[in-house]
């Protein structure tokens, strides 16, 4: 292998001159490049981009989620405007003139250098591990699903019948199905709804459970995503900070009509939530809606509700998983016959 002819000795590529100290300062010159470039883009993700980010600060929830988002990414800019300019500057300035056949200089171990680099590699990782271990526990489990028993819940006064006027959680359990969402509140008699709405301002609890496969709760501009299992009681906390719209999508792949599967939401002034919710329990305590609904309980198994008949069991199929949704086989149908019921 040839040798490099002496390294002190200028040669005609630039390897020499990399290498000897009489040549120009590397590590300062990129230095001094990085820091602008580092520092503009940290005032441009913080100043323009963040109050952009999803999901937004309908809640604490949603607003905590685009502040991570937005810490990460002041984090990590430097770091990439530093592989980035690596590069640039490499190319630019230490590729191989035309007719330069000899090899680079050999490089032996550099110990301030790779002391540093440990030492600031460990600070960056254990800074986004501490940051996002802390961030994914406040507020509430940061939106997420905690199942049953939550280790971070929200604070709000636990009570059987919900006041606008207190620090009240409101219970909405939130029930996935092929292929609707549908949301029951205990603390209205058990009422059940096709639409959401829920209070400003108020601390939220979802209970969030499924009659027949997973499906997954997912209220993007709220920072609520929670699976909905079959006989489990999943929990996720949020407190919305803004009126307006969401919308609701099941977010796991759930069958035929998955992509069919949501609808809207809104939150309201607590006043206006709790004529909403009232005005929906009268209504079905009138029609017999809730005596026909089964007894409110935290999960529910779809084929022994006694209250919904076996004729409409029979007839409409809504008995979820291995029930009528998707008949077995049969005459005519030998692989099932997953259309009608
Ligand atoms: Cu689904």
């Amino acid at each position: 292998m040839a040798q490099n002819p002496a390294v002190n000795d200028p040669g005609p590529g630039s390897h020499a001159a990399a290498s000897g100290g009489a040549g120009p300062r590397h590590g300062l010159r990129l230095l001094l490049m990085w820091i602008p470039l580092s520092v503009a883009a940290i005032l441009i993700i913080w100043f323009v981009w963040y109050p952009h980010l999803p999901p937004g600060d309908m809640t604490d929830a949603a607003s905590g989620q685009q502040f991570d988002i937005a810490v990460l990414a002041v984090t990590a800019a430097p770091v990439v405007i530093g592989v980035v300019l690596y590069m640039v500057y490499a190319i630019v300035v230490w590729r191989a003139r035309p007719g330069d056949d000899s090899d680079g200089p050999p490089i032996h171990g550099h110990t301030r250098v790779q002391a540093w680099w440990i030492i600031i590699t460990s600070l960056v990782v254990l800074w986004a591990f501490a940051f996002g271990t802390y961030q994914l526990a406040a507020p509430g489990g940061a939106g997420g699903g905690q199942g049953p028993a939550p280790i971070w819940p929200l604070h709000g006064a636990q009570t059987t019948a919900w006041s606008p006027q207190s620090n009240d959680m409101l219970q909405v359990q939130v029930i996935g199905q092929q292929w609707a969402f549908t949301y029951r509140f205990p603390q209205f008699g058990g009422m059940e709804s096709t639409g959401l709405e829920l209070p400003d301002n108020m601390p939220v609890e979802f209970h969030v459970t499924s009659l027949d496969v997973i499906h997954s709760f997912w209220a993007y501009q709220l920072g609520v995503k929670a699976d909905a299992n079959p006989s489990v009681d999943n929990i996720a906390y949020a407190k919305p900070r803004q009126l307006g719209t969401f919308v609701v999508r099941c977010n796991e792949l759930c069958g035929i009509w998955h992509g069919a599967m949501f609808n809207y939401g809104q939150v309201v002034t607590p006043a206006a939530f709790q004529a909403w919710a009232r005005g929906l329990q009268i209504n079905e305590l009138r029609a017999g809606v809730l005596a026909a609904l089964p007894p409110y309980a935290l999960t529910y198994d779809p084929t022994v509700i006694p209250q919904l008949g076996r004729d409409i069991v029979k007839v409409a199929g809504i008995t979820g998983a291995n029930g009528y949704y998707y008949p077995g086989p049969q005459a005519g149908t030998p692989h099932g016959d997953p259309v009608s019921p």
